[in-house]
């Protein structure tokens, strides 16, 4: 007899081909399982600890697919009116035949006490061989549940495959493993609680682990955006004008220099948020109209992710200012650009400055003139820091719904469609959100250390409380 693991066992279990892996892959969120096309490859149980904390709190054990499960299915029964242990006298029986060696094999996890998840692809008809399969199942006495992965998404036979499950199965469950969200792999946790009454107490645990760990990871996201706003609100370039300086250059020289600095920290919290959902080969490709694949201070960019007039007026950002409004020209300070929402992003571009025309990236960013010095930043309105969330959250968004299990990068995830201000989630924000926004961007830019502090801490829970929001859907 093979000794019990202290952490639970479950088994995946099931014909060649049908999800196993990916399934495993994605519940697992391990990008490393080995998928393939071809039925077949996998001959040997490979385990796959789920480790949180440094602590192992579940174990899931990737197994080769039914070989000969009308011959087994006969053997079984036999063994079964006998009496005692079946699966362990099945693997002794049949250790070094050579016709049966998977099916001896994918029995070694049940052996030792795995749970049994059992994989179909719900999408084709319940055949002969799969009562077989199910009727083996049936017969280790282990707790065990079904999974419909309908890879095709066809959906018509889910009532016969629901109605053979009943007589096999403690519980079924409908779960794509190529689509399914953080919050249907949590639901599919849950309802593994259910296979049995010895088990609840653990998955209990597990599941407790898989949310707790789940909001740590919100908050490090939130840490990681709270890092990224800050760094790019403060970030200023500038070059002094002297005699043969042809301002034009260095204007446009300067202007490159902000944005590709910006634009490599975006790309570095990404990467970082990604990391932390510990996805690895993921390179999925962003549905084609989607904002990410737009540069970060592109005019469809701001047009998509841009503020609202609603949102504009009520966060009191802009004093009055309306969409559309011309652009306000300090003196004194001599910041131009104070860019006053979406519409104003093509007023921007006919914008006039000492004669000369700015870009209207120039213009959204502030580009202040001081003597003879030329600057870029520190940011003058809080629009780059609501573009920048709001990126980050479409970034999210993908990162976590995306099934470590998929391994087709060319088919695309929804977004939101193609109209003014419609994916920037911010918004949806209330005045009082937006005032804490407005709060942090004021204390930042302005460089008050106390306030930062102070603001950062009730941004990083507004931020925390968004991703949180963002991961209830299914
Ligand atoms: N479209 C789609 N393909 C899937 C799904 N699940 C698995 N596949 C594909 O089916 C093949 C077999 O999957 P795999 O997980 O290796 O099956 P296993 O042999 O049971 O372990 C692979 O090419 C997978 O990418 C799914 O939900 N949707
Ligand atoms: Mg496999």
């Amino acid at each position: 007899m093979i000794p019990a693991r202290t952490s639970p066992e479950i088994a995946i279990l099931g014909h060649p081909n049908e999800g196993k892996s990916s399934v495993l892959s994605t519940l697992s969120e391990d990008d490393s399982v080995k998928v393939s096309a071809t039925p077949g490859e996998t001959t040997e149980c490979r385990t796959f600890p789920v480790i949180i904390d440094g602590q192992e709190v579940l174990r899931f054990t990737d197994t080769p697919g039914f070989q000969n499960p009308s011959r087994v299915v006969v053997e079984m029964r036999k063994i079964a009116e006998a009496g005692g242990d079946s699966v362990a006298r099945f693997r002794a029986m049949f250790k070094d035949n050579e016709e049966l060696h998977d099916d001896v094999e994918l029995m070694l996890p049940v052996e030792r006490g795995a749970g049994i998840i059992y994989v179909v692809d719900g999408s084709r008809p319940v055949r002969n061989v799969d009562r077989a399969e199910m009727e083996i199942l049936r017969l280790t006495g282990r707790p065990r549940m079904a999974i419909i992965n309908c890879k095709d998404d066809d959906f018509g036979h889910l009532d016969n495959w629901k109605n053979e499950f009943r007589k096999n199965f403690n519980t079924n469950r409908v779960f794509n493993a190529h689509r399914a969200t953080y919050a249907e792999r949590i639901l599919l946790l849950e309802a593994l609680k259910s296979i049995d009454q010895d088990w609840q107490p653990t998955l209990d645990i597990v599941v407790r682990a898989f949310k707790a760990d789940w909001a740590a990871r919100n908050h490090a996201t939130a840490d990681i955006l709270l890092s990224l706003l800050t760094e790019c609100l403060q970030y200023h370039v500038s070059g002094t004008i002297s005699e043969g300086t042809d301002s034009a250059i260095l204007k446009d020289r300067l202007k490159n220099s902000y944005q590709k600095t910006i634009e490599e920290k975006e790309r570095k919290a990404h990467e970082q948020i990604r990391t932390l959902f510990k996805h690895n080969i993921f390179k999925y490709q962003l549905p084609p109209h989607s904002m990410l694949n737009e540069d970060l201070f592109s005019e469809r960019t701001w047009h998509l992710l841009g503020l609202s007039k609603k949102q504009v007026a009520l966060a009191g950002l802009v004093g009055g200012a309306v969409v559309g409004a011309k652009l306000d020209l300090l003196t004194g300070g001599a910041s131009l650009g104070l860019f006053t929402g979406i519409g104003s992003a093509a007023g921007a571009f006919g914008a006039m400055f000492g004669g000369k025309k700015l870009s209207s990236t120039s213009n959204i960013l502030g580009l202040q003139f001081g003597g003879e010095e030329l600057k870029i930043g520190p940011a003058t309105n809080i629009n780059l820091m609501l573009i920048l969330l709001n990126r980050a959250f479409l970034f999210y968004q993908h990162t976590i719904n995306w099934a470590h299990g998929r391994r087709d990068y060319t088919t695309t995830l929804p977004e939101p469609v193609d109209t003014a201000g419609s994916a920037g989630l911010t918004n949806n924000w209330t005045s009082d959100q937006l005032r804490i926004c407005k709060s942090y961007f004021k204390a930042v830019t302005e460089n008050q250390e106390d306030q930062i502090v102070e603001s950062g801490e009730k941004l990083t829970t507004l931020l925390t409380e968004t991703l949180a929001e963002i991961s209830k859907h299914e």
